[in-house]
């Protein structure tokens, strides 16, 4: 550590000490940190874009400025090491209040990016300033024997920026995830979002190849929001179709919009190191850790350090110990259960476990984005049992020890029962208005049936209410047992923890009391609030009908040809481990797969092994099947002929998931093993280099990449690109 890190931790432990609330002290849901505009014109602008987001300043952070002057929304982001804090409940935690200091690479110096609005037909300006260190051990190439680096990891100090979900180019300085943006220089992203585009929940994360679970698991990542105030139009004949935003469905009675939250859930994956002086093959080999030091020779045996909940002691002079930070690939991230082992706990916008207040009766939007880079959250919401003056846990936020300790008394104060569960009303999955309201409820002996689950890059746009006064409980439910991670036999892991862990508290306080079936009430307050549409559009969304806001509703049949392939896989060798799609590690030279611009394809998405989750950029998909591939080489779709998924649908818990999207579009989708995951996607509008990859980003960064290349004519030379073989051969 040299002398102005050490300077700087220093004020980190007085910030500590003096400004952070004590351990029984509720901590409060805060919304993402939001950009304040400069001008009057541009404050007109936000404040009809920003509707009801609170303007918050975090700690750690570092204001990044937003500029809006007509169409275009100009962003200056800058990537940097910051100091901050997170609340960590552990029984031994020493730090003061519970706060474990962290050290993160992110955008803007918070936990997260800044919260950047859009709306169809802007032009979003990022001016993406790289103030990460120029001298990057893991860029070298015989990079420090400690840190361990797979083929391909590294260069955790290269950065750039990718607009998950967005429909926009992929090239040049739009949506280019194949740029490599060096330390200490500055990149203008100019991307153009087109007029038709969906409104919706997207985000943006760092995506350089071999360092983006790095970036990512670290803060590298904001919320996306493209706002649109299209209203309903009756069909032409021109225009079956007409584009219609359900923002401007979801207000009350006098017009006023639904209050919205955004839950930004990350795995921030810190560890303390024990960085000695001059240590042979460089600093970042010792997490401190419950059980001693663990290092790449911890055994994998149960008691070993490799399974221990990691530590952040005080530094003293002979610990050497850093803050909480991410700079160990093969340590933090490598693995499907260190999150389940490490103590680490999900956050929801920069918080651990806090407490959001919401009115009784009162119906809002509740956008959910997943920006972990490993673990599955299995969301549910339940009613807490009765506070008292005793038994307060849940109204004191005051669950403490670790996520085994807590378990015990997240089972007793919020148990998971048909009475307890409160439904999520869907409205949008990964940004898209679906075609009608997908309600999420229903409780099995699995736990999580019907949960809202969400793995790395999906977002879930769902409404709530809350039917009287009381502490509700949102959980991360526990995986299926089958899938649950098992120190010392290697078993799962990465479906969920294995035990339920508390996401945040809900406090109903005031309102009024909603009695008898919260589907209805919600369908029939959209109903009420919006008697300026056509009687049968009107009539529709008393019935969970949103097909009028629905930005897409079925894609043609697919362009003559075979069905794409995307087959994840792990495979082991004498020469090393792969992480490959279709058998091959990504390489940045080769383009694997090349299409035709405006033709549609079949896909089909499978898994070898573990399960991964496929996902692709620039154009969503629609999910047109999934099959179930028997042991005895029956194949069965696990929809029956409604869409609805059979009944006996699965020995296998985790194929439930798909219950709900039987022709759903999306940008991402989990993939199963012994199951096709059929899906058709048209290459709409955009030519240019793109990627395909698995979202576990550990995965993708080891290689579970893949090149596609969309050009102007498959049968012309060169793709119709006009210099054929300019750049690649094959
Ligand atoms: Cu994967």
């Amino acid at each position: 550590m040299n002398r102005s890190l050490v300077r700087h931790f220093v004020l980190a432990i007085i910030a500590a000490g003096l400004a952070l609330p004590a351990m029984s002290q509720v901590r409060m849901f805060e919304p993402p940190p939001t950009l304040v505009p400069e001008g009057t014109q541009a404050v007109a602008k936000l404040n009809t874009l920003m509707l009801g987001a609170k303007l918050s300043t975090p700690e750690g952070c570092e204001k990044a400025t937003v500029d809006v002057n007509g169409r275009i929304v100009h962003v200056t982001l800058k990537e940097m090491y910051a100091d901050s804090h997170i609340f960590n409940p552990a029984k031994d935690d020493k730090w003061p209040g519970h706060y474990d200091p962290l050290r993160l690479r992110s955008y803007g110096g918070c936990k997260q990016g800044p919260l950047i609005a859009v709306s169809p037909g802007d032009t979003l300006r990022v001016d993406l300033i790289n103030d990460l260190p120029a001298n990057d051990p893991s860029c070298l190439s015989n990079p420090p024997t400690g840190l361990s680096l797979p083929p391909g990891v590294g260069c955790f100090n290269t950065i750039n920026l990718h607009t998950h979900g967005l429909h926009v180019s992929p090239t040049g300085n739009s949506d280019n995830v194949l740029l490599n943006i060096a330390p200490q220089t500055r990149f203008p992203y100019e991307i153009n979002i087109p007029e038709d585009h969906p409104a919706g929940t997207f985000w943006y994360h760092a995506h350089r190849h071999g360092s983006t679970a790095v970036q990512v698991s670290s803060g590298a990542a904001g919320i996306l929001v493209v706002r649109g105030n299209r209203e309903y139009t009756p069909p032409t004949k021109e225009n079956p179709h007409p584009m219609a935003d359900i923002d401007t469905v979801l207000h009350n009675e006098k017009g006023k919009p639904l209050a919205e939250q955004f839950f930004f859930f990350q795995q921030l994956a810190y560890a303390c190191f024990s960085n000695l002086p001059h240590q042979d093959g460089g600093p970042w080999q010792q997490i401190f850790t419950t059980a001693g030091l663990y290092n790449t020779s911890s055994p994998s045996t149960p008691t070993s350090p490799a399974n221990a909940e990691w530590t952040c002691p005080l530094p003293t002079k002979d610990n050497y110990a850093t803050p909480g930070q991410i700079e160990n690939f093969a340590l933090q991230l490598d693995s499907a259960s260190i999150w389940d082992t490490n103590g680490r706990f999900t956050s929801v916008n920069g918080v651990v476990q806090p407490t959001i207040p919401i009115a009784a009766g009162e119906i809002q939007r509740w956008r959910f984005i997943h920006a972990g880079i490993h673990d599955t959250i299995n969301l549910q919401i339940v009613q807490a049992v009765p506070q008292t003056a005793t038994n307060n846990l849940v109204a004191n936020s005051t669950f403490s020890g670790n996520r085994l300790e807590q378990a015990v008394d997240v089972k007793r104060e919020c148990p998971t029962t048909p009475e307890s569960l409160v439904p999520q009303f869907e409205i949008a999955s990964d940004g898209l208005t679906l075609t009608r309201i997908h309600t999420l409820a229903g409780v099995s002996s699995v736990g999580s049936d019907g949960a809202n689950y969400l793995q790395p890059g999906y977002r879930s746009d769902v409404l709530v209410v809350f039917p009287k006064d009381g502490y509700y409980c949102m959980l991360d439910q526990a995986a299926p047992p089958s899938q649950r991670f098992n120190p010392g036999t290697g078993n799962g892991g990465g479906s969920g923890p294995s035990t339920p862990q508390l996401l945040a508290i809900v406090h109903v306080q005031g309102g009024h009391v909603v009695s008898g079936d919260l589907q209805k009430y919600v369908e029939d307050s959209l109903y009420a609030a919006n008697p300026q549409l056509p009687a049968p559009v009107r009539d529709g969304l008393r019935s969970g009908n949103l097909t009028p806001w629905a930005p897409f509703i079925d894609l043609p049949k697919a362009s003559p040809g075979e069905p794409q392939h995307a087959d994840f896989a792990i495979n082991a060798s004498s020469a090393g481990v792969f992480f490959q799609i279709n058998g091959k590690s990504y390489d940045p030279n080769v383009i694997n797969i090349k299409r035709q611009v405006n033709t549609t394809d079949d896909w089909i998405l499978t898994s070898t092994g573990e399960p991964h989750i496929f996902h692709i950029h620039v154009n969503p998909f629609e999910v047109t099947d999934v099959i179930h591939m028997l042991p005895d080489g029956t194949q069965e779709s696990i929809f029956d002929a409604n869409g609805h998924c059979k009944k006996d649908v699965g020995t296998d818990p985790l194929a439930n998931q798909y219950c709900g999207m039987w022709h759903t579009f999306r940008d991402t989708i989990f993939v199963e093993n012994n199951y096709h995951v059929h899906i058709r996607t048209h290459y709409d509008r955009y030519i240019g280099e793109f990627v395909i990859h698995c979202h576990i980003l550990d995965h993708e960064d080891s290689g579970m990449m893949l090149n596609i290349e969309i050009v102007p004519d498959l049968s012309a030379p060169g793709g119709g690109l006009g210099m054929a073989g300019m750049k690649h051969t094959h």
